[in-house]
């Protein structure tokens, strides 16, 4: 028999120290305390983290710590970094601290060391870019390589897409890079309208080389080359392909000499920092690649020695559960303000909601608690004009993550002091409100005053670093996944396996044939086989 997380007595004594908490302004918890920027915020891997604009206490954070022990969030830790087989549903090691394990001590899967053939694939990447930055990676017509495509989808595009956007400051100024990952042939069909054939490497990104959508673009990639090119053998000069699935990425016609692996243990969300990762490594250089690998090593180290009450993602973690299940949140916002992460929301939705949006425990039971906040979020400053609305006034309770560089990447006067009063005033403003009698003083008309007031206690952390480096990204992707790995083991479910996006592949391959061929009806329920009807009806393109 097992026993659920909400039996233990930490969760019990968390649900009571929540009815004396829940009613208790951020205002008061400043005003009780003059340390409490002291004493809630930590600074580790050029990051700081302030956390004090929270609601909670000294108290709280025993009793979340004290939780964290009884769900043994330590011998997790400890099992992920060992390489144990902790995907359990598709029994598989979850080891992308392999992939940036720059200090090489021998990581064990089954009893075998995998880090010599990360080095090497490492190694293969070092080559392939530095053949590009020095114009030796020559098309099928003798021209030097000047634009990537890299077709992929979901973990096999957002992170590479999201990163190179990033650091597009340390883009090689000879390179340009395009991300095709839709199905709909509008994406596919402008990129190719701006490249040039000749000078053109795509690269095909699936770690199952089965994705219909990729395998779609790249077969529509490889037949527009070969028409403009008009030789099938210019496949080889201008295609490469990042898989686990040597025997598909062969039956495309890639040479297997062109292939860069990686291994089942990478979850796809989890992979910008194998070979999956070679569109940025191409773009930034691979003495950039390897401070990005850097910084996400340092921050797994952190991670796995810092004591808990020091530990960033786990404090993240905690905090984030505090509010999911005891102040019933059910979405968590992430509001950067640096325009380089503006994919970045983007990004985490997937490393988020993938890994814990799921309601099935590890000892198989269903779950009687919330998992997953709606994760979800967009440039600070542009939001400020748009969705903040719900933030100040609505009657939603939304934690939210303020991400903020010091130094912006660029030099324009002025622009910097603007982002930072912005960011600070928004968590400030969040945070302490306004009530009526200020609302009063501050003159507004008095028939309207309830429209003027804000509740504030709104809670944020505030996540701050010097300037947007590879390594500092590295450190804050990391800060996320591991603050992700933190929650899964708080929920006691599974972060690595997607059971729900494979459904929706297998099931988008079973209906194909309907759309495409002959098709009766009666399969399927009424509304699927009317839609189905009624789109076969109306297409212009009949096959
Ligand atoms: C990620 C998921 C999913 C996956 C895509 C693409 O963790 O598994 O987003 O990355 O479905 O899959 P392929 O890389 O196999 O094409």
């Amino acid at each position: 028999m097992n026993t659920s997380i909400t039996q233990s007595v930490s969760w019990t004594k968390l649900k009571a120290h929540y009815q004396n908490i829940q009613s208790i302004h951020l205002r008061e918890l400043f005003a009780q305390d003059n340390q409490r920027f002291e004493n809630f915020s930590l600074e580790s891997c050029g990051l700081l983290l302030d956390y004090s604009k929270n609601r909670l206490t000294h108290e709280t954070l025993q009793l979340l710590l004290q939780f964290a022990t009884d769900v043994k969030l330590k011998e997790w830790i400890n099992r992920l970094f060992q390489g144990e087989i902790i995907n359990d549903t598709e029994k598989r090691a979850a080891l992308h601290i392999a992939l940036r394990n720059q200090s090489n001590t021998p990581i064990l899967v089954n009893g075998k060391d995998v880090m010599p053939g990360v080095n090497s694939v490492l190694g293969k990447m070092h080559t392939l870019v530095n053949k590009i930055h020095e114009g030796k990676w020559l098309g099928h017509t003798g021209k030097a390589i000047d634009t990537i495509v890299n077709i992929g989808i979901g973990g096999s595009d957002l992170g590479p897409l999201m990163v190179t956007q990033a650091l597009k400051n340390y883009h090689h100024p000879c390179l340009s890079i395009f991300f095709v990952s839709n199905v709909d042939s509008a994406q596919l069909t402008q990129i190719l309208k701006e490249v040039n054939p000749e000078t053109t490497l795509f690269i095909i990104a699936s770690k199952t080389f089965t994705t219909q959508e990729t395998m779609l673009n790249a077969n529509s990639a490889r037949a527009w080359l070969i028409n403009k090119l008009g030789d099938e053998q210019a496949i080889a000069k201008h295609f490469i392909a990042i898989s686990t699935a040597a025997k598909q990425v062969e039956q495309f016609g890639i040479d297997p000499a062109n292939m860069f692996e990686f291994w089942d243990w990478v979850g796809g969300r989890y992979s910008l920092w194998s070979a999956i990762g070679l569109p940025i490594a191409i773009t930034i250089g691979m003495d950039n690649f390897n401070q990005l690998l850097a910084g996400a090593h340092a921050l797994d180290n952190h991670f796995k020695t810092a004591p808990f009450e020091q530990n960033m993602p786990v404090l993240m973690g905690l905090i984030g559960v505090w509010y999911v299940n005891f102040f019933a949140a059910k979405t968590h916002t992430v509001l950067p303000y640096d325009f380089a992460l503006k994919y970045f929301p983007d990004y985490l939705q997937q490393l988020v909601m993938e890994s814990l949006g799921k309601q099935t425990t590890r000892d198989n039971q269903p779950v009687d608690y919330a998992t997953c906040p709606i994760t979800w979020g967009a440039l600070g400053n542009n939001g400020q004009h748009a969705f903040y609305q719900l933030l100040h006034q609505g009657t939603q309770l939304v934690p939210a993550d303020f991400i903020i560089a010091i130094d912006s990447q660029h030099a324009l006067p002025d622009h910097q002091d603007a982002v930072l009063s912005n960011a600070l005033a928004q968590t400030l403003a969040l945070m302490v409100g306004r009530n009526a009698e200020e609302t009063r003083q501050a003159g507004v008309d008095e028939a309207i005053l309830p429209h003027r007031v804000f509740p504030g206690n709104q809670p944020t952390n505030t996540l701050v670093y010097q300037k947007l480096t590879p390594e500092i990204l590295g450190t804050l992707i990391a800060l996320y996944e591991h603050k992700t790995f933190v929650q899964s083991v708080c929920w006691h479910i599974n972060p690595f396996d997607q059971w729900g996006v494979e459904l929706g592949k297998q099931v988008a391959s079973t209906l194909l044939p309907e759309l495409t061929g002959q098709y009766a009806g009666g399969k399927y329920d009424a509304s699927t086989d009317g839609l189905l009807a009624y789109i076969k009806k109306r297409r212009s393109f009949k096959k």
